[in-house]
């Protein structure tokens, strides 16, 4: 029979491979799995439960975007799971305009914590999956002292962790420090994420382009000839697959191969262009994830991982996936291809 790891086993053993671990940081993400559970447990009764919807209570987010009563859930839930434990010196979401302070009663820990509490919730009322995105860096800032945006505009070079959730037809765990990808399948009988896909690989190809194309109209010539040639007989046989969640596509992404791209549209800003993901809550966690797995992701220019945010909801392109296929992109994005 195989072995049972759950994932707090797999955190203490990782940890292991880190003499000078406190247990700090293994702690912190303990403490995350729990809020997990809870909003996986609403997302499956959300038809039952008063949470589906718009939140009458707030009208929009910091990036004017509907806030939906799930996600205010999925926000107040990690909130009050982690606002106590001594690990964090402050937070960051999606959800919130300014950085979330640590309450002053409790300690100031050594991490930041960024996270989109509900990723895709275009897609919460018509029960597509949604997800949870985090990433956690180390403060910058003074021992003790309360957090501050500097501990959270860092690089995504210098994530410690990252990883997300998805609530799909399971409930799965993804996570990296930096020692692989892991999977953890959430167990609902047993109140358990279980070890379920060790050492995620991405295939180095896959057949796959995921992009809503509504946008084409909009992207720069260069992707445009590059869909073009994915939809044209000489690529071989494509297919398309766009859910509209990112956490959904990007996992489809990580397991299957194949290339997830939102790139920069000119629509509204015909000279500058526009962009939707964001660098700190989307992107950079998912590219972390992606590198990690032996993939790439890039804005095109520069490899997500590079890019240093300078304000908490900046945005950004998005390509990333397998390596052969994000090479091609490139090649396209690049003008060494037509
Ligand atoms: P939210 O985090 O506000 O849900 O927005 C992000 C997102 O839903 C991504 O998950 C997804 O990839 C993208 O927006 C879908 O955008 P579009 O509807 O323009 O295709």
């Amino acid at each position: 029979m195989s072995k049972i790891i759950t994932v707090q086993r797999h955190l203490v053993e990782s940890q292991a491979l880190h003499p000078s671990a406190t247990g700090d940081l293994t702690a912190l993400l303990w403490d995350l799995t729990l809020a997990f559970k809870v909003i996986a447990r609403a997302v499956r009764k959300a038809g039952l439960l008063d949470v589906l919807g718009q939140d009458e209570a707030v009208d929009s987010n910091a990036s004017g975007d509907t806030v939906m009563k799930l996600d205010r859930y999925a926000q107040d839930t990690i909130y009050r799971a982690m606002d106590h434990g001594g690990h964090l010196c402050c937070m960051a979401s999606e959800e919130e305009q300014e950085l979330i302070p640590i309450p002053d009663k409790y300690p100031k820990g050594k991490y930041a914590l960024s996270f989109d509490p509900l990723d895709g919730s275009s897609n919460i009322d018509v029960n597509v999956s949604v997800g949870t995105i985090f990433s956690i860096t180390q403060r910058v800032s003074p021992e003790g002292t309360p957090g501050v945006d500097a501990d959270v505009l860092q690089k995504g070079r210098e994530l410690v962790a990252a990883g997300y959730v998805i609530y799909g037809s399971s409930t799965m765990l993804v996570y990296s420090t930096g020692q692989g990808v892991h999977g953890f399948t959430l167990d609902a009988g047993v109140g358990e994420f279980l070890l379920s896909h060790p050492n995620i690989r991405i295939p180095e190809r896959g057949t796959i382009y995921s992009t809503n194309e509504g946008n084409s109209a909009y992207w720069d010539q260069a992707t445009r000839d590059y869909v073009d040639f994915v939809k044209s007989p000489e690529s071989g046989a494509y297919k398309s697959r766009y859910i509209g969640s990112m956490i959904a596509d990007v996992h489809r992404t990580l397991l299957y191969g194949g290339i997830f791209l939102y790139p920069k549209t000119y629509r509204k800003d015909p000279v500058n262009g526009e962009c939707k993901l964001r660098l700190i809550y989307e992107a950079a966690p998912m590219a972390a994830i992606v590198e990690q797995a032996g993939g790439i992701a890039t804005t095109g220019d520069e490899a997500l991982l590079d890019l240093t945010p300078t304000s908490l909801h900046e945005r950004c392109p998005v390509i990333m996936g397998s390596p052969a296929n994000v090479k091609e992109y490139l090649e396209f994005y690049r003008g060494e291809r037509r």
